[in-house]
């Protein structure tokens, strides 16, 4: 901790414990206490710690041929992007690394497909966008959040978009008559802002205006996708196949930073050789642990448990007898508690708590805690897990 202050940018503000040690759904710290992760890295590790097979898919590749760069062809890129577009029903992929390189990506996709395909005049195209969104750090991704933590001080914007209230047909129905906009970008739940969950058919009835407007109907499933919610995707709930699908995080099972952006063939070809690139996008480890972390998820029906275990967990956590919770919201394995404060005690004091008995969790905002444990997670482990939660809430009553 004291390296990381003298001599890391303190750009972060971690819960006070420090691990040595992860497999599974378990976090071992430098004394060798044991912890659930109820993090998982922000749904990076939906396959749980240091998955061997995925691990010996890294090791083996990377002892043989990690980067090429795309100044070349390799043997592995072309499979992976044949396993990932047929695994999700795309035409193509566009392979990079972080989660806000691929909302990068879509967003510059977007707007291609915008001039180049719905005629919008130059440098006119719009992207709707809501409250409350969090898509990445990157100046045009601040751009679209409301979050002044996230935003002030690094101005001036980008220009190009237009910000409405989440989950509010009405609002997207009045931005979509603006003839100049060519894509809307949303999460299926809002995952930052608290797992907020749209109300049942949000994202149909969303999707549906923008068909009728001719508008790009963007997914960023970076922290909802890849089984996280009890499907594959999030939109799988209301049937919603997005014209742009962005995929991160789980993508490497947490071993690699891996992203993607799929779509067909009228978006994707819009981008010509030479328009947009990076150095490690589709390297062939990326496309080797990608392909591993995927067929764990399948192999191991990690939506299916995502599923069962959430509902154990949601009924779980509505048993606990305490003011101090006040909602527990969520889908599959990506829930969140609303925290009332008590005697000055709060969200992070709960945390700090249940770090005490052996379960990480960390607040987003400063009043919600995120429960996200790997999607590998046993009922029995689920259960002990509610009491580790029920006993740190209960011990401020
Ligand atoms: C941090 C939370 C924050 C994301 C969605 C894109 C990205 C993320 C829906 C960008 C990343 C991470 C970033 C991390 C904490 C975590 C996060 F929402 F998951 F809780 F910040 F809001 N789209 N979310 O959730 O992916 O570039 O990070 O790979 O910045 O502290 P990235």
């Amino acid at each position: 901790m004291d390296l990381e202050d003298r001599y890391g940018a303190h750009n972060y503000h971690p819960l006070p414990v420090v691990l040595a040690k992860a497999e599974g759904v378990f976090m071992w710290d430098t004394e060798g206490k044991r912890y659930y992760d109820f993090l998982s890295a922000y749904s990076a590790v939906n396959q749980g710690h240091c998955h061997p097979k995925i691990v010996n898919a890294l090791i083996d590749q990377v002892k043989t041929l990690e980067l090429t760069s795309r100044a070349f062809y390799n043997n592995v890129l072309g499979v992976y992007e044949r396993f990932v577009t047929s695994y999700f029903g795309y035409d193509k992929i566009l392979p990079m690394n972080s989660g806000a390189e691929g909302d990068e990506t879509a967003l510059k996709l977007c707007r291609k497909w915008g001039y180049k395909v719905k005629g919008i005049p130059e440098n006119q195209a719009k992207i709707i966008c809501c409250e409350g969104n969090f898509h990445g750090r990157t100046i045009s991704i601040i751009t679209m959040s409301t979050d002044p933590s996230a935003r002030d001080g690094f101005g001036p914007f980008t220009p190009g978009f237009v910000t409405i209230p989440y989950n509010d047909v009405k609002a997207l129905e009045k931005a979509l008559e603006d003839p100049n906009v060519a894509g809307f970008l949303v999460e299926p739940i809002q995952g930052e802002a608290g797992v907020f969950v749209p109300d049942e058919g949000y994202l149909k009835k969303a999707y549906d205006l923008c068909k009728s407007k001719n508008v790009l109907f963007i997914a960023d499933e970076v922290q909802t996708g890849i089984a996280r919610t009890g499907k594959l995707l999030a939109c799988d709930w209301e049937g919603v196949r997005p014209d742009i699908l962005i995929l991160g995080k789980a993508l490497s099972g947490g071993l690699y930073p891996i992203s993607a952006v799929l779509a067909d063939d009228p978006i994707m070809l819009t981008i010509l050789p030479g328009e947009h690139g990076s150095t490690f996008g589709g390297s062939p480890l990326a496309a080797r642990i990608a392909i591993a972390a995927l067929e764990v998820i399948r192999d191991e029906k990690l939506a299916d448990n995502a599923l069962a275990m959430g509902k154990i967990f949601r009924e779980g956590m509505t048993k606990i007898d305490s003011p101090m919770i006040e909602l527990v919201r969520g889908k599959g394995l990506l829930n969140a508690a609303i925290i009332r404060p008590k005697n000055g005690k709060t969200a992070w004091d709960v945390c700090l708590k249940m770090r005490d008995n052996g379960l990480l969790a960390k607040p987003t905002h400063d009043h919600i805690i995120r429960f996200a444990p790997p999607l590998v997670i046993t009922e029995d482990q689920i259960r002990e897990s509610v009491d580790i939660i029920a006993r740190s809430i209960k011990s401020f009553d």
